[in-house]
């Protein structure tokens, strides 16, 4: 039995279905179909044809994706990924060019990025790779990289964009960050109302405005967020007599000595004699320990070879 919906929201953006032109549009238009459908048991058939719908949308969105990555240049992934996704004029060029050594375009006409941008990001002698996504409802977002990414930070310009960008965002198992930008254009009290919002949802979250003027202690604290996602030691070394090095080694939770020697090269492990350590783990510096010796985050080992 068919059921009627009477809902006003829905039979809204089920017009919008019928008027999208492009697949993307449709694929939001139908997302929020699908969120004020009847929840209850009648309306069980309908639910199921409007996720079907979306399924086969979908992938023909990943398959006309496929066809263009040919001619373009693969991503190489660093070891820490964090991707910017939001969006069209949310802000996310402006906040890439703030955290990185990239400058890219800014600008207030939709959809100026067309490509996904990578920069790096220098954290406390740590290099991560930040990515800014094309706007998530346009033709040239990119979702493969939503899967490799370590890290997704959900940009928006409006508290109601990240429900619609949580819609669109593919199936993924990243940490996410929820920042909203543009703080600049609210008031105390507009501010206030946010911040509660954003805690009541219990999000990983920041205020922030990406006005290079205004630019202020809470992009450090964006760093230090995206940083603290990853979940990981960094460890350095030094020769003997020497300083240590500049970078360290991103390394696990719980390795070992044995673990940081064969990152170095593999069966080094075996002709290390002795170890000291600095750091956090050590109860002394230079204290001498044992290949099976447990790691922690800014230790700095010097190893002895035979
Ligand atoms: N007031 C205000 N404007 C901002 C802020 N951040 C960015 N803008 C402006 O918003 C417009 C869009 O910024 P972009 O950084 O290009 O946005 P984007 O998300 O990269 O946009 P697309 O690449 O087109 O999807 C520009 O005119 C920016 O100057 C902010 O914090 N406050
Ligand atoms: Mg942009």
């Amino acid at each position: 039995m068919p059921i009627n919906v009477n809902d006003p929201e829905y039979l809204k953006s089920e017009r919008e279905y019928f008027e999208s032109k492009t697949n993307e549009e449709k694929l939001t238009a139908l997302n929020k179909m699908i969120s004020h459908a009847p929840k209850h048991k009648g309306g069980e058939n309908l639910r199921q044809q409007l996720t079907q719908r979306r399924k086969k949308i979908e992938e023909e969105i990943d398959k006309k994706q496929k066809r263009k990555k040919g001619t373009k240049i693969g991503i190489k992934k660093g070891d820490l990924q964090a991707v910017i996704i939001g969006k069209s004029n949310s802000g996310k060029s402006s906040l890439i060019n703030l955290l990185t050594n990239v400058g890219t375009k800014i600008s207030p006409i939709s959809f100026t990025t067309k490509e996904p941008i990578v920069g790096i990001m220098n954290y406390q002698e740590t290099q991560l790779q930040l990515i800014e996504l094309p706007a998530i409802e346009g033709e040239n977002f990119e979702r493969g990289i939503v899967h490799t990414a370590d890290t997704i930070i959900l940009l928006a310009k409006k508290f109601e964009e990240f429900k619609e960008i949580e819609t669109l965002l593919p199936r993924n198992s990243a940490k996410k960050i929820y920042v909203l930008n543009k703080s600049d254009l609210l008031n105390f009290e507009e501010k206030r109302k946010l911040f509660a919002k954003m805690q009541s949802k219990k999000y990983n979250f920041v205020i922030i405005s990406s006005l290079a003027h205004l630019k202020d202690d809470l992009i450090e604290e964006l760093k230090k967020k995206i940083f603290e996602t990853f979940n990981i030691i960094r460890i350095f070394t030094k020769e003997p007599g020497k300083e240590k090095k500049e970078r360290p080694m991103i390394m696990k939770p719980k390795s070992t000595i044995k673990d940081a020697a064969e990152k170095i090269l593999k069966g080094f492990s075996r002709k290390v004699v002795e170890t000291k350590i600095w750091g956090p783990s050590s109860k002394f510096g230079g204290q001498i320990v044992g290949l099976n010796h447990e790691l922690k985050d800014m230790d700095i080992i010097e190893f002895k070879t035979r």
